[in-house]
């Protein structure tokens, strides 16, 4: 039987410019002592347990902008897990000023590139990278790496938008789901 915690991070909005179970049988000529305790998988990301459904920020990007940002997971369960990361995404179009290209589309996912790393601590180098492309490349569900039980991991994640980009982007936005899973190690 498979344990999965999973955890849903909803709404990051950009806006363009502009059971597992174990089972301990004591079998002896009385009979006694049988037991099955279940052990527990709880993941915790960035402190938050168990995470807001809604949480919700908003940035404004441009050509040439970046950012960055780490945060912790936790397993704070029993049992050793493997964590897992989703993501679904939608473009909008938002306004569309004269010197935008149409078709209108929101193309901001073909533009906004994208670096995931996981570590064992708060330094993160290039041999950490689980994933990188431009959002409209994700292609389902990634393994970020072992979550042993007790253990806490980092995950940083850098966005970008080259300065080559143009007009294609403006008022555009791209509403971002994040899912976390962790799963039993078997
Ligand atoms: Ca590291
Ligand atoms: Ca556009
Ligand atoms: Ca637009």
């Amino acid at each position: 039987m498979k344990m999965l915690a999973s955890l849903v991070l909803v709404g990051i909005v950009l806006f363009g410019i502009g059971a597992g179970t174990w089972a301990y049988f004591d079998d002896t000529e009385t009979s006694n002592g049988n037991y099955i305790a279940a052990g527990t998988l709880d993941l915790v990301v960035a402190g938050e347990n168990p995470l807001s459904s809604n949480v919700e920020y908003s940035d404004y990007v441009y050509p040439g902008w970046s950012d960055s940002t780490y945060f912790p997971v936790e397993n704070a369960g029993t049992i050793d897990g493997k964590l897992y990361l989703d993501v679904s995404y939608t473009d909008s179009p938002g306004e569309t000023p004269e010197p935008e290209p149409t078709p209108d589309n929101g193309e901001l996912s073909q533009y906004l590139y994208v670096k995931i790393y996981y570590s064992d601590d708060t330094t993160f180098d290039a041999g950490e990278i689980v994933w990188e492309g431009y959002v409209s490349e994700w292609s389902g569900e990634i393994e970020l790496g072992d979550l042993p039980a007790g253990a806490t991991k980092y995950i940083k994640v850098e966005a970008s938008i080259d300065g080559s980009v143009g007009n294609e982007i403006q008022g555009d936005s791209l509403t971002v789901d994040v899912t976390f899973t962790l799963e039993q190690n078997t």
